[in-house]
């Protein structure tokens, strides 16, 4: 089965976002009047939980456990959250974040070559949109034929249903796409719906376990990863696959 389309992860993946996501989740927790400041190397271990909220709720679970018999927690953690989103849209159109190296290139040789776009993330949808208006302008978020966001998948990443509503709306099956991802929970959602990965790893995902991918670069462009190479790598994954070496 021949490449159709490209199923790219945002967050690390088309833009180094995490440090805006870290300092807008710290703005907020001051802003409601809680010491709560997650620096670098905690973020990092919070990162195991995709998902603001889910990442609000984890910190607590592991370092406040008495906000847990909280009854009202889960209001505290939506109005944190929504508070956050908005901070992180403030960041985003002060141009905080800008694509990775060779995003652009890679959107545009992936689109001229034929090649249907989409998006699979666990952050909420307008964090998504804000990005692409900013990064890619006008007509940005229109090269995205699906974007499926944190609002379409009842389970976030590691599960693997982003990745099956993204193929559900593409009329795909997994074996026809190429997902890119940067992280060991975005890997295996996307294997888990069966579709080939790629892995460009990103500033907290160095250290990342990055078992099943088809192939591990460090940068898009560094790597100069093209459609060639993609088209390559989608082959060898047949292959595998019909060795019986990988589940494709
Ligand atoms: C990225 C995330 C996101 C952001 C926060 O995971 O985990 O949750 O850090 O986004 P991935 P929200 O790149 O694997 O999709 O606060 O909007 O949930
Ligand atoms: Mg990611």
């Amino acid at each position: 089965m021949t490449l159709q389309a490209l199923i790219f992860d945002v967050d690390g993946t088309l833009a180094e976002t995490e440090e805006a996501h870290r300092h807008a989740f710290n703005d907020a927790f001051q802003a409601a009047g809680f010491a709560w400041y997650w620096d670098p190397s905690l973020y990092l271990r919070l990162l195991a939980v995709a998902g603001g909220r889910e990442r609000i709720r984890h910190y607590l679970a592991m370092l406040q456990p008495e906000f847990l018999a909280d009854p009202d927690l889960d209001a505290l953690i939506a109005t944190l959250h929504a508070d956050k989103t908005r901070r992180y849209a403030e960041r985003v159109a002060a141009g905080e974040v800008a694509l990775r190296p060779g995003v652009r290139r890679l959107l545009d040789e992936a689109q001229a070559a034929g090649l249907r776009l989409a998006i699979a993330t666990t952050t909420g949808m307008s964090n998504v949109l804000a990005l692409l208006d900013v990064t890619l302008g006008t007509g940005g978020r229109e090269r995205f034929e699906v974007i499926g966001a944190g609002e379409q998948a009842a389970a976030k990443k590691p599960a693997p249903d982003v990745y099956r509503w993204v193929l559900e709306q593409l009329d795909l099956p997994p074996r026809a796409c190429l997902a890119i991802e940067d992280s060991a929970n975005g890997l295996r959602a996307a294997l888990g719906a069966g579709i080939p990965t790629v892995v460009t790893r990103s500033r907290y995902t160095q250290d990342d376990g990055v078992a099943g991918a088809v192939a591990v670069v460090d940068d898009l462009e560094a790597d100069r990863v093209d459609v060639e190479r993609l088209r390559c790598w989608h082959a060898e994954a047949q292959l595998k696959a019909s060795a019986g070496l990988s589940n494709f």
